[in-house]
């Protein structure tokens, strides 16, 4: 089976961050068609947008894939679902994103997904996450 290299971003800023990008790493590893090669060095970083809100942890992953982009789209939702299901009385907001930053080589603007991701200019620790894994061969 044909495998694509992808580059997904974690992004957790409610609850136990570090633990919510644990389970997101553990449940990738977990989806048929993933292979999960390598992860950054977590990094804690300044909210980026107009909203107020805490600080996010963030880390990039390197992932082979036989998943289509929006097989692994699907499967981003359903861990992120399974994340925020947890923590659903206690928090209201969003426990843990997971973005496709990049999939191959492919660009793909469609209706519920752009390809690469388009925050990647505007995120330096998306860049020097990815940045880290090339360090690394990934
Ligand atoms: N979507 C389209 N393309 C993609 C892609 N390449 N990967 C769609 C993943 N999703 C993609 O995203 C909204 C929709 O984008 C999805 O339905 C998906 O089909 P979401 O994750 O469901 O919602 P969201 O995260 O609330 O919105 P959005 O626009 O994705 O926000 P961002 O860009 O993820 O920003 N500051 C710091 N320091 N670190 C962060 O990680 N993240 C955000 C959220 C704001 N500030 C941050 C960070
Ligand atoms: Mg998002």
């Amino acid at each position: 089976m044909p495998t694509v290299r992808a580059y997904l971003a974690l992004g957790s800023n409610l609850g136990d961050r570090q633990a919510y990008l644990d389970f997101a790493r553990q449940q990738l590893a977990g989806v048929a068609g993933v292979l999960v090669r390598g992860a950054s060095t977590v990094e804690d970083t300044a909210p980026l947008g107009a909203i107020a809100q805490p600080p996010y942890l963030n880390q990039m992953l390197a992932l082979d894939t036989s998943l289509s982009p929006r097989q692994l789209l699907e499967a981003c939702h359903r861990i992120e679902a399974a994340a925020g299901r947890q923590r659903r009385a206690r928090w209201e907001s969003r426990t843990l994103d997971l973005d496709i930053v990049s999939y191959g080589g492919h660009s793909l603007d469609e209706p519920g997904l752009t390809l690469p991701h388009p925050g990647l200019p505007l995120r330096d620790f998306w860049r020097r996450g990815l940045a880290e894994l090339a360090q690394s061969g990934l």
